[in-house]
């Protein structure tokens, strides 16, 4: 097992779409277990292998509460078949750090994906789960959250993304 550096923006791998995965072997399996790895420790509730410099379209997901056991999600080639209702909550990015938002998302979605054996699977997910699900998906397609918001709200998170950077270059 080991920690991955996660990367932040504005790396230029987010911005690219990950290709599809074909070989379901023993690296897959290492990936995955390394990015859950890397998902607990941050903490987050999802990463997707982009954010750790891996332009596959994996991803994990957990988003059970501190009280509950885990429910590790792992996602390979993931693909939102249906999508109902809305939402609007805060959300955050590990490539993103410091910076959050409300976005507009769908409130339920039935998800197909493969598991590490490539077999085929479908899930419907509602709440947090869903958020993350479609978080960790636009993360596949290169799509940050922050591409979500308005073009106002977007050159008021690169102004305060500029000053986060010149202020963390005064530190060090
Ligand atoms: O992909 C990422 O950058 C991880 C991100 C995913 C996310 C899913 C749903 C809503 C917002 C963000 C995070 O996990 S940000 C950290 C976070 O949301 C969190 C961390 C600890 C406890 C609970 C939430
Ligand atoms: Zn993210």
């Amino acid at each position: 097992m080991a920690l991955l550096q996660i990367r932040h923006y504005p790396d230029p791998l987010l911005k690219q779409p990950a290709a599809p995965i074909e070989h379901f072997d023993e690296q897959l399996r290492q990936l995955a277990e390394d990015m859950a790895e890397t998902m607990y420790a941050a903490p987050g509730v999802g990463l997707a292998a982009p954010q750790v410099g891996v332009a596959l379209r994996l991803a994990v997901i957990d988003c059970a509460a501190k009280d509950e056991p885990p429910a590790l999600l792992v996602l390979v080639n993931p693909q939102i078949v249906t999508s109902e209702g809305e939402s609007c909550e805060e959300e955050g990015c590990l490539s993103v750090p410091g910076f959050y938002a409300k976005v507009d998302r769908s409130s339920r979605v039935r998800v197909r994906f493969q598991d590490l054996d490539g077999s085929p699977k479908l899930i419907e997910a509602e709440g947090l789960t869903a958020i993350a699900c479609q978080h960790e998906i636009d993360h596949l397609d290169g799509v940050l959250f922050v591409d979500h918001l308005s073009p106002l709200k977007r050159s008021l998170f690169r102004k305060k993304w500029q000053k986060l950077q010149e202020r963390q270059q005064e530190v060090m």
